[in-house]
């Protein structure tokens, strides 16, 4: 949409132009999104700086991303496409809810992680083979990996994300890596099955703001938590992450370990 060209207009004029009352006009300007210069003490607005704003009004606003229901049936069939091995559905219902708007943490938190404890749980009462699970892991962390973040602006800082020795669930990791990405941090992901001297190592000799350990496995949990232990001791701040806790809890507790960090 254009106006009908011609030079400057007042302040009042170029409001009265775009359907709102002089104060929200003036308020715009005061707030960056007009431009506007002052002329003898008074706002004037070039027509292309009019036209730039009437255009912007006028766009389609940005429709809701899926809500609550629309995600849980996405869950159903994400579960289905993952027992039955469907890849293709499978990054058609998670990219196709990215594109309609939902965020990466969602996505993973009420779309993958659902139907990833339910096939746990009938892998472990013996209702389905090691193969459908290990397939079902393939498909999950290839899709994860084409996930793209928003990038905004500048990063938090640079996280780590690991899994300790003898935990070899690397989906978590990915799960962690991805929406701390999203929540525009710099990802160091270092995977599952890490020896906790090479963690030390690592947060010795990188900018590392913050680590976060995945833990898993019931059987490393006592040495997940004795290295969070010894990377915070030797100065970086580190959170440690396990079964229940969630994407929303992690990026909140990476943020809130940001402000202490010495990097
Ligand atoms: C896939 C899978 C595997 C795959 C992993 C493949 C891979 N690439 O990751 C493989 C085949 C390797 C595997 C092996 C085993 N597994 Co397994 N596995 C699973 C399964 C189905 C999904 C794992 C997963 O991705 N969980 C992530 C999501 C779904 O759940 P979540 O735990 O809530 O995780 C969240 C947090 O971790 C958060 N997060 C991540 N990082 C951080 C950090 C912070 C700070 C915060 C706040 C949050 C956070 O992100 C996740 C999403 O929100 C689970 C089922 C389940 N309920 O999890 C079993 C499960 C974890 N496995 C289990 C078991 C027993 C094993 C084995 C011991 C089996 C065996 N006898 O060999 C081995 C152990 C191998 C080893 N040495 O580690 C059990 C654990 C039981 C328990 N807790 O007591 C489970 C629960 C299955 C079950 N129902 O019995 N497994």
């Amino acid at each position: 949409m254009t106006t009908t060209g011609g030079g400057p207009l007042d302040l009042r004029t170029a409001a009265a132009e775009l359907g709102v009352h002089y104060q929200t006009a003036y308020g715009w300007v005061r707030g960056g999104r007009l431009k506007a210069t002052l002329v003898g003490g008074r706002y004037v607005v070039a027509r292309a700086d009019l036209d730039a704003i009437m255009l912007e009004r006028s766009a389609p606003s940005d429709p809701k991303p899926p809500g609550a229901r629309r995600l849980a049936r996405a869950a159903e069939r994400m579960h289905d496409a993952l027992l039955e091995g469907d890849e293709p559905v499978a990054r058609q219902v998670a990219l196709g809810l990215v594109i309609e708007g939902t965020s990466i943490t969602d996505l993973i938190q009420m779309v993958f992680v659902p139907p990833l404890i339910r096939i746990g749980q009938a892998w472990h009462e013996g209702l389905l083979t090691i193969s459908v699970e290990h397939r079902t892991s393939g498909i999950v962390e290839r899709i994860l990996g084409e996930l793209a973040p928003r990038r905004r602006g500048r990063r938090r800082g640079t996280a780590l994300v690991a899994a300790v020795s003898g935990d070899n669930h690397a989906l978590p990791t990915s799960m962690a890596a991805a929406a701390l990405r999203d929540d525009n941090w710099k990802v160091e992901h270092l995977g599952a099955d890490m020896p906790p001297s090479e963690l030390l190592q690592f947060c010795a000799e990188h900018p590392v703001t913050v680590a976060v350990i995945s833990s898993t496995n019931p059987d490393t949990a006592e040495l997940a938590k004795k290295t969070a232990s010894e990377i915070l001791a030797a100065g970086t701040p580190v959170i440690l992450g396990g079964p229940g806790r969630t994407l929303r809890e992690l990026v909140d507790l990476a943020r809130q370990a940001s402000r202490t960090s010495r990097t």
